[in-house]
């Protein structure tokens, strides 16, 4: 590809490979092609014609008949004329071999090969590469069927019965614009049957004064809240968040529902609303670190040592936790398409390895989640796919309780 200083981007496509044989060959899916013209998307594919496409030089890559350019790859070496490479334009789109449809070199690229950059890309056909034999790891069956059921389980969930409590609280943790509160709106949405958009989302608060706010579900068929809450968190940025004390605060259930904590100022024991004796009720009993899938690679240092650094605090209060991994349709072209998919999908593979390292967790920990975001109406995949998530969340829970109720009857 070539991208010239007139905003014309242009060049050629060979399936063939790149190996110096030093032969003329033909390829009869080669094209030529250009893209934008003068800055514009004008996407032309020039198709194969005839007879020979390209030559596989000894000593330097392929060249293609009307792309003398690519022929200059034996003189990559000379140095730019001010700021663009000065390449050929012998027969540069002179329409041998590929059928130019009209077009010449004036109309692809302003009549010269100034470019400022050129690049060799590799093209993968994604659906077909991305997609694995099998599934990396037990896949639900993607019916409406297994819908009810994963809905009628979170309906009907009750925590563990000896706590005698009513609710569980979800804590949600994760770097600022991670999915959280669209995790929030998406389990609104699956048992409101409507798009929800409860909590505030892609909108950071940014205010030093935090108010804690536990939300709850209603299950519209019993009007009934489902027994969880779900406690949603400002982002975790560098420098920027909920100071560790009230952060243990928060965990223990000191902080009653609408207290407002700062930012910028020391946790406090003082104010209206902290509650000094906690029980078991008010205790946050899973926590969820929600990353971004699709942008992994490049969370700071700083952000994964304080997500560490939360968890570390987590695990010491031996509270039951798991990672949500979010966007995993913008990870994977399959997946945006077909969220079913999911289970078979080598980058959402990937990125779960990589979550559970810069977690320090077991990957059966990391759950894959497709929020709610561009739709409009309910879809039966995503439904499931985050309901998946929300079940094994109440199951740790559940697990927490469940070490609580044993320690106390030890202390007893
Ligand atoms: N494509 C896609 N977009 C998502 C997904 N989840 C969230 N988003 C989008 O990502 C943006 C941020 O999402 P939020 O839910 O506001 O993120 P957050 O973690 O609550 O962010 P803060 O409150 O700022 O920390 C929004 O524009 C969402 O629509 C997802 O699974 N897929
Ligand atoms: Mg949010």
């Amino acid at each position: 590809m070539f991208y010239n200083t007139d905003n014309n981007v242009y060049g050629g496509y060979l399936s063939d490979s790149w190996e110096s044989t030093g032969n003329w060959c033909t390829d009869q899916r080669a094209f030529l092609f250009k893209l934008y013209s003068a800055g514009n998307w004008k996407p032309v594919k020039f198709p194969y014609v005839i007879k020979e496409t390209h030559f596989k030089n000894k000593t330097h890559g392929p060249w293609f008949y009307s792309l003398t350019s690519m022929y200059s790859f034996i003189k990559t070496t000379n140095k730019p004329s001010s700021n663009y490479y000065n390449l050929d334009t012998s027969s540069l789109f002179d329409g041998h071999r590929f059928d130019m449809k009209g077009e010449t070199v004036q109309s692809v690229a302003n009549g010269h090969n100034n470019v400022t950059d050129l690049e060799v890309n590799q093209v993968k056909e994604g659906s077909l590469d991305d997609e694995l034999d099998s599934f990396w790891r037990d896949s639900p069956e993607w019916s409406p069927q297994t819908f009810q059921e994963l809905k009628e389980f979170v309906a009907n969930y009750k925590p563990f019965e000896e706590t005698k409590i009513t609710e569980v609280n979800i804590l949600l943790i994760g770097p600022a614009g991670a999915g959280k509160s669209s995790f929030l709106n998406t389990i609104n949405t699956i048992f409101k049957g409507e798009m929800s958009s409860r909590a505030c989302t892609g909108c950071a608060d940014i205010s030093p004064a935090q108010k804690f706010r536990k939300f709850r579900v209603r299950d519209p068929t019993t009007k009934k809240h489902l027994c969880f809450r779900i406690c949603d968190t400002r982002g975790v940025e560098e420098g920027v968040f909920i100071k560790s004390e009230d952060l243990g605060f928060l965990i223990d259930g000191n902080l009653s529902d609408n207290y407002t904590f700062q930012l910028d100022s020391e946790a406090s024991t003082k104010r209206i609303g902290f509650v000094e004796e906690p029980t078991v009720k008010e205790k946050m009993h899973v926590v969820v670190f929600v990353l971004d899938g699709s942008s992994l690679d490049v969370l700071s240092a700083g952000v994964v040592s304080k997500l560490r650094e939360i968890k570390s605090l987590v695990v010491d209060k031996s509270i039951s936790h798991l990672v949500f991994l979010t966007k995993i349709d913008k990870l994977c072209n399959l997946v945006e398409k077909d969220v079913s998919k999911t289970f078979k999908s080598r980058d959402v593979e990937d990125a779960v390895n990589n979550a559970a390292d810069v977690m320090a967790l077991p990957r059966s920990q990391i759950l894959p989640v497709k929020n709610y975001e561009k739709e409009t109406t309910l879809n039966t995949d995503i439904n499931i796919l985050a309901l998946t998530a929300l079940r094994k969340l109440l199951v740790f829970a559940d697990d927490f309780l469940e070490n609580q109720y044993d320690w106390q009857q030890i202390d007893m």
